[in-house]
């Protein structure tokens, strides 16, 4: 359609006003929430999400985006029938580890998430790995995100993996890593089920996680 295309491409350029406007005006002509999210908010996160890959656009346009994204998720989330929700790809619990206030990679990594069509709960910054384990049983989580930033916190992420077993909930839940000093080698020494270097790149193995091409 259209008028889901346009909005996808206002998203891209980060013009939140028009993804506003357009998003009130396709629920005007009856198109569903779940359809304006999947054929006009995500397909213009993916777009954004690859560029930011390629380095043809940085954080502060993927922000911008992602407000214009926002814009246009705010009026139409609440506004999900049970059977669209449980369209969702699945729901990630995300954080920063325990002992680490740095917050702006993983709030880009929640928001292309987000932008992809998982649900997503922040559970924020300095998350202990109790927290994280309460998190998963509340919200039925099919995913855990742990961003760290400090070669110091790091080992939280491998406590929180412990954590999730000990609860018997590592089975039902991949876990993924990441963050500066995060890597594959040290993603697979602590038992993690994926590593990914980006934002963009966290959507693809989030996916690969639960066979969604
Ligand atoms: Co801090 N800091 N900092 N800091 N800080 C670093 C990380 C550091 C490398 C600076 C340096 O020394 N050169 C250094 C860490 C050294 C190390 O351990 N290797 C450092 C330090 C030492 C500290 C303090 C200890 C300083 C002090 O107080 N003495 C202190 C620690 C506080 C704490 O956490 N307990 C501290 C504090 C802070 C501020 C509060 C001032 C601020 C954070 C503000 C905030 O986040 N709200 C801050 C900042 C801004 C930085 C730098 C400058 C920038 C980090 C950032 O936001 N990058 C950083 C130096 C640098 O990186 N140049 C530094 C941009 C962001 C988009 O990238 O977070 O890497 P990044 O996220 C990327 C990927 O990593 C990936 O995707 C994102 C987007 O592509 N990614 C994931 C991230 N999480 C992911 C999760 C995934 C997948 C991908 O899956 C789950």
């Amino acid at each position: 359609m259209a008028i889901l295309q346009e909005m996808a491409d206002v998203l891209v350029v980060g013009n939140a006003n028009k993804v506003k406007e357009l998003t009130e005006k396709a629920l005007a002509e009856g198109i569903t929430p779940g359809n304006i999210i999947r054929e006009g908010l995500i397909p213009g996160m993916a777009v954004v999400g690859e560029r930011f890959k390629k380095n043809e656009i940085y954080v502060p346009e993927v922000l911008i985006a992602a407000r214009a994204m926002q814009a246009g998720l705010g009026i139409v989330k609440p506004m999900l029938s049970e059977a669209e929700a449980a369209q969702r790809l699945g729901t990630v619990c995300i954080g920063t580890v325990k002992g680490d206030l740095h917050d702006i990679g993983k709030n880009l990594v929640a928001m292309m998430l987000e932008g992809a069509g998982f649900e997503v709960i922040d559970l924020g910054v300095d998350v202990v790995p109790d927290r994280f384990v309460q998190a998963v049983k509340e919200h039925s989580a099919t995913h855990v995100a742990l961003s760290a930033l400090l070669t110091t916190t790091m080992v939280t992420m491998k406590e929180t993996i412990e954590a999730l077993a000990d609860a018997g909930l590592r089975d039902s839940v991949k876990v993924m890593v990441g963050g500066a000093p995060v890597t594959q080698s040290f993603a697979d020494d602590i038992g993690a089920d994926g590593y990914a270097p980006d934002s963009g790149t966290a959507v693809d193995v989030a996916k690969e996680l639960i066979g969604v091409a």
